[in-house]
């Protein structure tokens, strides 16, 4: 039988790759340790094996692992799983090591991995290795490269990882159900050079999408577009944490996506250029500045930034079905509708009827409509200033002078420094904006033709170092 253990969570550096060693021997099935909770764990130092800068998992974890012999052993168990989706929801999922996604996996280039895979699912199933080199017989595609893993069974995968890069995981058996169920994970090769692409902080998240109607828990495996939850590593806005990093930060979001649709991923207030794929490192010239990537279906994109500018950034998928959660895409736009003997003469038959979206949904947000048991509102997540109004596929990089290296905690909301911030116009300006009034920022002072023909002076980050 497999122990387990609570994965212990808290604050600071974590180092539990050696405690696992000493409970079990090198002959039996290492640990198969199990997160608790959907909070995001602080990045996890390499207690043995060759040093890296841990990646931190959005609302996730990394796996400790056991050295055996020079070999890196995970322990992998598929099975049926409960995820808060956000508060005042929780989904029947499957996944991995008591989480969907299941945990992320860390290794050196070069590095030798063993991964056990036990299936504690009533049907079978099998892991891919998304993106890896690796040998064939290895590469989890069930009935292809290996007999399915029956229910109960335990399989052993094992390889070298021969490239540095950001890889995802997920089974190749039933793949349609199992990945609709919450089954995937995220897997970085760290390049054996530390100092290679280094970052300040570098995080790591997987695009997912679920179709759970209101008042139940189990999503409904056999929708293909019309999902209504739209995630971050299996969890919805207000339910996301936020990214919380220190100003002058080069700062790393290395995101998969494994739903049935491609995501523009937008952030607000900084460019960012991608820096890898799941094929590898971008060469440096084939690198431009956005501030909306696409992630297509079954990619991955690592997306760099200089996190220069202090305050409360939105990051989120630029559809915007995708920032709202659990809405019915068959009611009726009633913009502009006078509603008012409507709803009258549709209250006699229904007491509980509510006119709804005449001036726009935003009012939606605001009104605490009673909801069944279970579900989420539309469009929520209370800010500093009012309703967010959003949903789903949403969070806040909170960029901070004051946050400390290696503090990933929440500095609270921005404060915004005295005349930096939109203000209700009340018939004349307070005094004339001077240059340093703008947060700091100059205004223009040279022609915009000439400003437009100086060569942009090139970054050190932007290249490999
Ligand atoms: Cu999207």
């Amino acid at each position: 039988m497999v122990s387990r253990r609570e994965f212990v969570s808290g604050a600071g550096m974590l180092a539990l790759g050696s405690t696992v060693i000493s409970r079990a021997g090198a002959a039996s099935l290492p640990e198969a340790v199990v997160a608790p909770g959907a909070a995001t764990q602080p990045p996890r130092l390499p207690s043995t094996g060759r040093p890296f800068h841990p990646v931190v998992t959005l609302n996730g974890w990394s796996m400790p692992w056991r050295m055996n012999q020079g070999v890196k052993e995970f322990h992998l168990v598929a099975e049926p799983v409960e995820r808060e989706l956000a508060p005042g929801m929780r989904a029947r999922l499957w996944g991995y090591n008591g989480q969907s996604p299941g945990p992320t996996i860390e290794v050196v280039e070069g590095d030798r991995v063993r991964i056990f895979v036990t299936n504690r699912l009533r049907e079978k199933t099998s892991i891919h290795w998304h993106g890896q080199r690796l040998p064939n017989g290895m590469d989890g595609v069930s009935g292809l490269t290996q007999p399915a893993i029956d229910a109960g069974k335990t399989f052993v995968y094992e390889f070298i990882a021969q490239r540095a890069g950001t890889f995802m995981y997920h089974p190749h058996a039933d793949e349609m159900v199992q990945m609709a169920m919450g089954m995937y994970g995220f897997w970085v090769t760290h390049p054996k050079n530390p100092d290679f692409m280094r970052v300040d902080r570098d995080f790591v998240f997987l695009l997912n999408n679920f179709d759970i109607e209101p008042g139940s828990a189990t999503p409904k495996v056999n929708t293909m577009l019309e999902f209504n939850l739209w995630g971050f590593n299996s969890r919805v806005f207000p339910g996301i944490d936020s990214i919380h990093v220190r100003q002058g930060d080069r700062v790393r979001l290395r995101i998969g996506n494994l739903t049935m649709t491609n995501h523009p991923v937008h952030l607000h207030g900084h460019e960012v250029v991608v820096t890898g794929t799941d094929g590898g490192w971008t060469p440096p010239a084939s690198r431009w500045p956005e501030v909306t990537v696409d992630i297509g279906v079954g990619q991955m994109r690592a997306l760099e930034f200089d996190a220069t500018e202090p305050g409360d950034w939105s990051l989120h998928c630029h559809k915007s079905h995708h920032t709202m959660n659990a809405m019915g895409h068959q009611v009726p736009t009633m913009i502009g509708v006078d509603q008012r003997g409507i709803a009258e003469k549709i209250s006699q038959l229904i007491p509980d009827y509510m006119a709804m979206g005449e001036h726009g949904m935003g009012e939606m947000a605001e009104m605490s409509m009673p909801l069944p048991n279970n579900t989420l509102p539309m469009m929520t997540g209370e800010g500093p200033f009012g309703s967010v109004e959003m949903g789903g596929m949403f969070t806040v990089v909170k960029v901070r002078r004051e946050q400390k290296p290696g503090d990933y905690s929440d500095p609270g909301w921005y404060p915004h420094p005295p005349g930096t911030q939109a203000w209700e116009w009340t018939g004349s300006l307070p005094e004339a904006p001077s240059n340093a009034s703008a947060g700091g920022q100059s205004m223009p002072a040279e022609p915009k033709e000439t400003m437009e023909l100086k060569a942009r002076k090139p970054k050190g980050h932007d290249g490999h170092r």
